[in-house]
């Protein structure tokens, strides 16, 4: 093992850790612009940038949007006011050099924000302070008010994100009252205790629990986002850049295959495709022969490229653009492409097996029809198998197998462990746990439709024809 830390060369030439952040939550809550103040007070855009996006949005009845247009590009985002494709950029701390994917709120583009959260080691929710403030409010009528409040962080959790900082924007609104801050507070960690968040040391250990933190900030008037403010002088904690600032780099090691996920593509005129992607795994630089899966298409990198700019290596959650030696034709790319090093390349399975635990108030029913989540992407499949169930009575972990020709074990009861069989409907590519196991390919969350239906973790699998050939 030679377990490091993403880190890159910053600007001002001192030594910087790499991270990511989603930017996440309901529609109109303020990510844009909080994604545009964090890039003017880092000096990514000048006040002169602002002040022209200002005078666009006024002719378009929308002044307060100035920041938003920093990511919102497009004239339907600008015109309509809200996000529609995600958007990447890259801003610096005094330690971390960060990448933040700006993605939308709105329930219609919800693939594209799921894509975001893909794409990522950390997760920024913004909360719109003024729809959580009333005391002892439900985790329904929560949803309610804002859904994607709610699903967001539901669906961030099966991303394998390190922390998640909730933000309370828009604090203005809510008169800078500490007293409705704390309702907020109070209200919002239900969500987050249901999804299995939480800052128990233990729980995070043993439950795969992912730790938070709430930041509350005003993008649009700048209070606490870079330095405390005397209007909410009762607050004691982080701003929102220092919270940003502390996250860990990723720790990754440089042995490990080299495995990224495929995010987009690129063809400048004249110019070969190049494929943009999220590394999973390893280390990726130029003159490394890869292989694009499913498609089994080999080639050669020429070079990689992060926020317009060459680099040497790629590593853990960078967000990089790589172009190739030789010819790559847009049908050797699937929206499911993985590019891996050669001959280390992470395998196609037609079933696999997983250790998972259903829900509370589900269950997991033999040959049901499912929808399986890996983080990189999502399959049709069937539950073809349950190979053992956890005791009743039994300690956790310990499964009795299921005794041939026994019809009554047909399926998993709620809040039980298993071992099960899962069938795609298509060859999918996983990593089971275990040595140079790829964390993102080896974790499941089994999905009905719409309800969550069990989460676990790949054990085994059963590779493709196309792998054995
Ligand atoms: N009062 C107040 N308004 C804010 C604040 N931050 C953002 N807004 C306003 O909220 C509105 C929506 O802002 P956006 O940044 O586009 O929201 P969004 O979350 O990116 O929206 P989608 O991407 O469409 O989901 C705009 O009118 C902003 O000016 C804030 O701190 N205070
Ligand atoms: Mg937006």
């Amino acid at each position: 093992m030679n377990v490091k830390y993403n880190t890159r060369i910053s600007k001002s030439g001192k030594e910087k850790g790499c991270i990511s952040i989603a930017i996440l939550g309901h529609v109109d809550s303020g990510k844009s612009t909080t994604c545009g103040r964090l890039l003017l007070l880092t000096g990514e855009v000048t006040m002169q940038e602002i002040n022209s996006h200002e005078k666009y949005a006024e002719s378009l009845n929308k002044k307060s949007f100035k920041l938003a247009f920093v990511m919102d590009k497009n004239k339907e985002e600008r015109e309509r006011g809200v996000t529609i494709s995600t958007e990447t950029r890259e801003f610096e701390t005094e330690n971390k050099i960060v990448t933040i994917v700006d993605c939308p709120g709105h329930r219609l583009f919800q693939k594209n924000a799921i894509h975001g959260m893909s794409q990522v080691g950390y997760g920024l929710v913004v909360l719109s302070a003024s729809d959580f403030i009333q005391a002892g409010m439900t985790v329904d009528e929560m949803f309610d008010k804002a859904p994607n409040a709610v699903t967001h962080v539901k669906l961030l959790r099966n991303f394998q994100v390190k922390k998640v900082i909730i933000g309370v924007n828009k604090i203005d609104e809510i008169g800078f009252d500490e007293v409705k801050y704390n309702n907020i507070v109070r209200n919002y960690t239900e969500v987050l205790k249901q999804n299995n968040y939480s800052n128990d040391i233990e729980h995070i250990k043993t439950r795969g629990a992912i730790p938070y933190e709430f930041i509350p900030y005003s993008a649009f008037n700048d209070i606490n986002v870079e330095t405390p403010a005397s209007e909410i002088s009762w607050y004691k904690g982080k701003t929102l850049l220092s919270a940003i600032d502390t996250l860990e780099a990723r720790a990754y090691n440089d042995e490990d295959p080299a495995v990224a996920k495929l995010t987009g593509l690129a063809q400048p005129a004249g110019k070969g495709l190049i494929l943009t992607a999220t590394i999973l795994s390893g280390v990726f630089r130029p003159g490394m022969k890869v292989i694009v899966k499913p498609s089994f298409k080999e080639i050669e990198i020429k070079s990689i490229e992060s926020d317009r700019k060459t680099i040497s290596e790629a590593k853990i959650n960078d967000a990089v653009g790589f172009s190739f030696k030789g010819k790559l034709e847009k049908e050797d790319i699937t929206k499911d492409s993985l590019i891996s090093e050669l001959n280390r390349a992470p395998k196609l399975a037609d079933s696999f097996i997983c250790k998972i635990k259903v829900e509370a108030g589900f269950q997991l029913s033999h040959k049901s029809d499912v929808q399986v989540y890996i983080s990189t992407g999502r399959v049709s499949a069937v539950v073809e198998e349950i190979i053992s169930i956890q005791d009743a009575k039994g300690a956790m972990g310990t499964t009795i197998p299921i005794k041939e020709g026994k019809k009554e074990k047909r399926y998993v009861p709620a809040r039980r462990i298993a071992i099960i069989k899962l069938k795609p409907t298509k060859p999918t590519i996983v990593s089971p746990q275990g040595d140079n196991c790829i964390e993102q390919l080896s974790r499941v969350t089994i999905n009905d439709g719409i309800n969550t239906l069990a989460m676990g973790v790949i054990i085994d699998y059963t590779a493709a024809i196309s792998e054995v050939e």
